[in-house]
């Protein structure tokens, strides 16, 4: 059985949660108590060096990282369309997952945890990020369904929850129109799990 320990709120426990629901795995789910301090204690850290959800064990097997997380379920046990290893597209999708853990968690991540969870973090620079990588996001779409490939592969996933809960961190998804056809394309999937929304959707 695959277990998923991870946050209701985390963007990044969702991506998981996500994948495993797209591609029907069986699994368990375990709720970190994350605002009292449950990653911080050894037995997790044993399980998550940095101390950060989501983790995935499968039998003897523990996976820290969300990204890596989407890899490891993937390559094991999806359709291999999910990951493909063809050179040039397993790039595209290893772009899109390097955006997913950098511009996407500098921006609409870290400011929704301003707004949702009260982070002290430099919310302008947040919005700003946000906003550049939408714009660009936004032309990118323009002319694809897709983030890598001509079919969903794990770069969406990895890249549509903090996208869709922008606007939880006060960047507005009005001006990306592509973005939200994107995001629609995507909860259209059989198999399709949201994240609990916290305050306002993305549809406008
Ligand atoms: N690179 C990690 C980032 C995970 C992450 O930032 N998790 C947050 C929740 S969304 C967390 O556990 N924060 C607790 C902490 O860092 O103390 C991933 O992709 O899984």
């Amino acid at each position: 059985m695959l277990t998923l320990h991870r946050h209701a709120l985390s963007g990044h426990s969702h991506r998981v949660q996500l994948f495993l629901s797209l591609t029907g795995l069986a699994h368990e789910i375990v709720e970190v108590d994350l605002p009292n301090g449950a990653h911080e204690q050894s037995d997790f850290l044993q399980k998550s060096l940095f101390g950060q959800v989501p983790v995935l064990e499968d039998g003897d097997v523990t996976i820290a990282d969300s990204n890596a997380i989407l890899v490891y379920l993937a390559r094991r046990y999806a359709n291999p369309e999910w990951c493909p290893v063809e050179p040039e597209t397993a790039a595209q999708v290893q772009r899109w997952l390097s955006v997913a853990a950098g511009e996407l968690k500098q921006g609409p991540a870290d400011a929704r945890l301003v707004t949702v969870l009260g982070a002290k973090l430099d919310h302008a620079r947040a919005k700003a990020i946000a906003q550049e990588l939408f714009g660009v996001l936004d032309g990118y779409l323009g002319g694809r369904s897709w983030l890598a490939a001509d079919r969903p592969t794990i770069a969406d996933v990895a890249c549509y929850t903090y996208t869709a809960h922008a606007p939880e961190g006060e960047v507005s998804l009005t001006p990306y129109p592509n973005i939200r056809d994107w995001l629609r394309r995507l909860e259209s999937l059989d198999g399709f799990v949201a994240m609990q929304p916290t305050a306002v959707g993305y549809a406008a």
